[in-house]
């Protein structure tokens, strides 16, 4: 399967269709669904889905629940090869899948295979996982005792994923609860159903021909926020895992709290590099450039803010004018093209909004125009905008979904770092400064209160490996990599006693 011009002219629709016969699954689309589906690409109508029902969502949870029974007694490095396996269909498929990705959410076909990477990372990630879901031993006071900790499976793992990362996120959190002996429920945006469709369909056919893995093990349900709310109220989910916009996290998370539910937000981001006096200027061009245009400022970690030194400003701002102009911005299957379009066009209204309330609030506008009105009527494309700001206005402190970057001065270091942590929003911040102390600084305590603190890179962009997440209206949850593992099971401390004796902890007596 290869995306090439003569594919690509035959049209989003036939194009779909072709993916999911790349791949030899079944075209989950219909045409008399209650949920259309569109893409972003032309909005056009690609078919139609059915949501669930609030009965058949309550017999997914059901059927989750005895899957998890049995899935949990499958040892974990056995799981991991149910993973891997999956990992190498993605392999297999990777280009079926971007493309599907790209008409889900407009990304340019590059961006999409680098979002179908990351789910390919975060499996082979996980298979390397099972053998290592280890804990500690610890030193006990009582003689001839041992204490140590054990990890076990939670129970029913539910992800709300939103629709500019279509799959790389529910990747980062199924694979792990997998991996982790949870069954899992996904709840994708119902803005991107075809890639979440496929990965799905794959999941399932990596299921069928593994005898270990038991019916229901995973699966979608598509639908609104009502499906969505009725997860994050179901007692037997014992973890949920939500990505989207802060609004939808403050219900979730006030929903599964009222119960003593579990949750991990990843929300919105409002993310900023300050550049200083000795910044490679050919980085941060770069950098600021990709972190702020690309997907068209529709990443949680896309660069909204930029702090310049005084010193610099006006020559980096004049040369930022002319990298976002000389951009390619157009339909996102199009080899060359930097950006594509925006998810749909209430999104555009939104960014042509935010940028009449920066100049209400003193601001210059560069860029920002709609493009390819004519050949698009329907879609949403737009040359990314360059804002001057006198200071961080209302304004500015607000994440708008859109490639928007408002630029502000700064005088020192500790008013940058200031300005940094301005913001209700904590997800990720950059640095690029050729002074070891800055960069110190900024990674330091004193320094970003970000989840994601980079030096001399953008804002996006980041790796599996790491714990990815957030502060404040963030939400503060962590997904992929490093040890955000030990969320997706329950610990349990164990004292063994080994003697005949029966000593109490903190020499406590009490002798019958
Ligand atoms: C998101 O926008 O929700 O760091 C995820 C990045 C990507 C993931 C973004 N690896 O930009």
């Amino acid at each position: 399967f290869a995306a090439d011009d003569a594919v690509i002219a035959r049209g989003p629709a036939v194009l779909a269709r072709e993916a999911f016969s790349a791949m030899g699954l079944d075209f989950p689309l219909t045409r008399k669904g209650e949920l259309t589906v569109r893409t972003p690409v032309d909005g056009s109508q690609i078919g139609t889905m059915t949501p669930e029902t609030a009965a058949s969502t309550k017999a997914a949870i059901e059927n989750a629940v005895s899957a998890f029974q049995q899935w949990r007694a499958v040892p974990a490095p056995i799981r991991g090869e149910l993973i891997r396996r999956f990992g190498n269909l993605c392999r297999e498929h990777k280009e079926a899948l971007s493309c599907l990705v790209t008409l889900d959410c407009g990304k340019t076909l590059d961006e999409a295979r680098g979002e179908v990477q990351e789910v390919i990372d975060i499996c082979d990630f996980a298979v390397g996982l099972s053998r290592q879901l280890h804990g500690l031993s610890i030193a006990t006071e009582r003689p001839n005792h041992r204490m140590a900790e054990t990890w076990h499976p939670l129970g029913v793992f539910a992800q709300i994923s939103a629709f500019n990362f279509p799959v790389a996120v529910w990747s980062w959190g199924t694979m792990i609860a997998l991996t982790c002996g949870n069954a899992a429920i996904w709840k994708p945006s119902e803005k991107s159903l075809l890639s979440a469709s496929a990965c799905a369909g794959l999941l399932a056919r990596a299921c069928a021909d593994f005898p270990q893995a038991p019916k229901h093990l995973h699966q979608i349900l598509v639908g609104g926020g009502d499906v969505g709310a009725q997860l994050a109220a179901d007692p037997r989910v014992a973890l949920i895992s939500a990505t989207g916009s802060t609004k939808m996290g403050r219900s979730v998370s006030s929903t599964v709290a009222a119960r003593l539910g579990r949750s991990i937000l990843e929300l919105g981001g409002n993310n900023a590099a300050i550049i200083t006096p000795s910044a490679n200027r050919d980085l941060v061009l770069r950098g600021v450039t990709f972190s702020a245009a690309g997907t068209s400022g529709q990443r949680c970690t896309s660069m909204r803010r930029l702090i310049v030194h005084e010193s610099v400003h006006d020559e980096l701002v004049a040369q930022l004018k002319r990298a976002f102009g000389q951009l390619r911005v157009g339909n996102p299957l199009e080899p060359g093209v930097h950006a594509g379009p925006l998810i749909d066009l209430p999104a555009m209204d939104m960014f042509n909004a935010a940028l009449d309330q920066a100049r209400a609030e003193g601001g210059v506008v560069h860029g920002g125009q709609r493009l390819l009105a004519e050949e698009y009527p329907d879609a949403a494309y737009l040359a990314p905008a360059l804002v001057e700001m006198p200071s961080q206005t209302p304004i500015v402190h607000t994440e708008t979904f859109g490639p928007i970057l408002y630029v502000m001065r700064y005088r020192d270091i500790e008013e940058a770092i200031a300005m940094n942590n301005a913001v209700p929003q904590g997800l990720s911040s950059a640095i690029f400064t050729d002074n070891m102390r800055e960069a110190e600084l900024f990674t330091s305590s004193l320094g970003s209160d970000c989840g994601i603190a980079n030096v001399n890179i953008g804002t996006s962009g980041a790796e599996i490996g790491g714990a990815f997440g957030g502060e404040k209206e963030t939400g503060g949850g962590r997904a992929s990599g490093s040890d955000t593992w030990k969320a997706y099971m329950r610990r349990a401390t164990n004292t063994i006693n080994y003697s005949t004796d029966l000593p109490l902890a903190q020499g406590v007596r009490f002798d019958a």
